[in-house]
């Protein structure tokens, strides 16, 4: 069984208090690893040693050197990337298809923000005054602190890594608390921290859970001066609250209920493999993923009939076949969440096109998170499994007559993180991306992403925007130098 411990101060250290927790496997919820879990008293050592190194090398570290530390953190990644692949295959039980690319992100995002950071502008202003010597005003970026990072379990690895590198980039120190679901990439780059010569003290990692434990530790901690932030809103709601002590910072990456629009006039292949994407892949275990499909009418019978015949293909299966497509939800406490909305469905009275339930797994695989990959039409707009994220491998499919009316209905939802239109005509495209109530929309694509662009959520989906310079803005403080000439 692996022993995994927090990282503090550049050394892998137990919970002071002894504590730790078994993180089991979705594939067979057997245990795979014994946790240590972070007290108070280690999220305060790790906040402690995050300070120190920024009043140490790390904050005179000059820009370029910093960035390139984080390009030799993107080699090393790159070089251990089997390791990452397999750490994220064993907590998450993703398919390697999946795992492989979101795996090459990390280092991704780590080349991305070591090249943004070098390239970022500032304001200069010359400046008239009364007696005609003038004054120059120009602004620097200082980085706001320590930055408390906390991860969800679904992309753990990317999503991670999205923050740790433009708060590095940027000068800040990092305490990172993982999902207890999945604890293994995080102490997989703190071994790559120390291999690139990253200082001691600048990426600390606290194992443990949310409230009452590490997570609300690190939140509430006086000393953390920002906090990002991805998950569900609730938690996020919560992760406000507590930032609101010192009036800290937040940057808020949350749920979703997202929308894709189907026009006839549509490339019907190229709008279903999108869609069996953004619905099935990563098990539905994307918060940009699709659970809303709206079709206009006269495609409707065809599409909903091409979708279910690639559905239907998908295979269900362990990491260990390269032929698997879906993987297991990440534990059975959410399989119980998505089979309930699975229930929730048939009791509404919707048509099962296909799924709706647990396939049969053999051997040891019967006691994983498996869920069938789901497609659902005929309920109202406003039923529960309509309006709620549920964050599995579905998506209930509706017809539609008129533009302004899909308009309407997308946006009939508190969230508001992104959007999928597909269509062949390019104005109509334009005009319904600028009514679509979300952060991210895409045309004839879904999560076709460049790290510079702007990412997050409107509504309950977020607070803030983070990519390229936009994470600079959240991961740095604005000061202005006024000089009398
Ligand atoms: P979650 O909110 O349950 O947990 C996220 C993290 O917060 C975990 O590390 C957890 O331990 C911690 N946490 C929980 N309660 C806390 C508290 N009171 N104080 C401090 N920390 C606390 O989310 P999850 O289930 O891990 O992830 C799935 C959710 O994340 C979905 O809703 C999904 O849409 C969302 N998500 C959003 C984005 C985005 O970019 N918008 C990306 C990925 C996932
Ligand atoms: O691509 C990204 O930067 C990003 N934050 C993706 C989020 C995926 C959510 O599951």
């Amino acid at each position: 069984m692996l022993d995994i411990r927090n990282f503090i101060d550049g050394q892998f250290v137990p919970g002071s208090d002894g504590k730790a927790f078994d993180k089991r496997s979705p594939l067979n919820d057997k245990a795979i690893a014994r946790v240590s879990e972070a007290s108070r008293a280690d999220v305060d050592r790790a906040v402690t040693a995050a300070r120190a190194a920024l009043e140490g090398p790390w904050r005179k570290l000059p820009v370029g050197d910093r960035a390139g530390l984080l390009l030799k953190v993107a080699g090393e990644m790159t070089r251990r990337h089997a390791d990452f692949v397999d750490a994220e295959v064993a907590d998450t039980g993703m398919p390697r298809v999946v795992a492989n690319p979101m795996c090459a992100r990390g280092a991704a995002n780590f080349k991305t923000f070591a090249e943004v950071v070098k390239t970022v502008p500032t304001e200069f202003f010359e400046t008239p005054t009364p007696d005609g010597r003038g004054a120059l005003n120009y602004a620097i970026r200082r980085p706001v602190g320590v930055v408390g990072v906390v991860c969800p379990w679904n992309a753990p690895l990317l999503l991670m890594t999205w923050k740790v590198g433009p708060a590095l980039a940027c000068g800040n120190a990092v305490v990172v608390k993982p999902s207890e679901e999945t604890p293994q990439t995080a102490a997989l780059l703190a071994e790559v921290m120390n291999a690139a010569g990253v200082p001691k003290g600048v990426y600390n990692v606290v194992n443990g859970f949310g409230p009452n434990s590490t997570g609300e530790f690190l939140t509430t901690h006086p000393k953390v001066d920002a906090i990002t932030f991805t998950g569900e809103t609730r938690t996020g709601e919560a992760i406000m609250k507590a930032a609101a002590v010192g009036a800290r910072p937040v940057s808020l990456e949350m749920g979703g209920k997202n929308a894709a629009i189907v026009f006839a006039d549509a490339d019907l292949e190229a709008a279903i493999e999108g869609t069996m994407r953004s619905a099935f892949s990563n098990t539905g275990q994307v918060c940009l993923g699709t659970e809303r499909v709206y079709v206009e009418r006269p495609l409707f019978e065809k599409f909903v009939a091409t979708l279910k015949a690639a559905a239907e293909k998908l295979r269900v299966g362990p990491p260990s076949d390269p032929a698997s497509r879906i993987g297991p939800l990440i534990s059975r406490e959410h399989q119980r969440k998505v089979l309930s909305y699975y229930a929730k469905a048939v009791e509404a009275g919707a048509t099962v096109v296909t799924g709706g339930g647990v396939p049969e797994m053999p051997g040891d695989l019967a006691g994983g998170a498996w869920v069938q990959p789901t497609i659902w039409t005929g309920l109202p707009d406003d039923s529960a499994v309509c309006t709620e994220e549920i964050f599995g491998p579905c998506c209930h499919v509706f017809p539609f007559d008129a533009e302004a009316e899909v308009i309407e209905r997308a946006n009939a939802t508190d969230y508001g993180l992104s959007a999928a239109v597909w269509t062949r005509d390019l104005a109509r495209a334009h005009r319904v991306a600028a009514e679509i109530e979300a952060g991210i929309v895409w045309v004839n694509s879904w999560f076709l992403r460049d790290l510079r662009t702007a990412f997050g959520g409107s509504k309950h989906s977020g607070i803030g925007r983070e990519g390229g310079v936009h994470s600079l803005e959240f991961y740095t403080e604005l000061k202005n130098v006024c000089v009398k000439l």
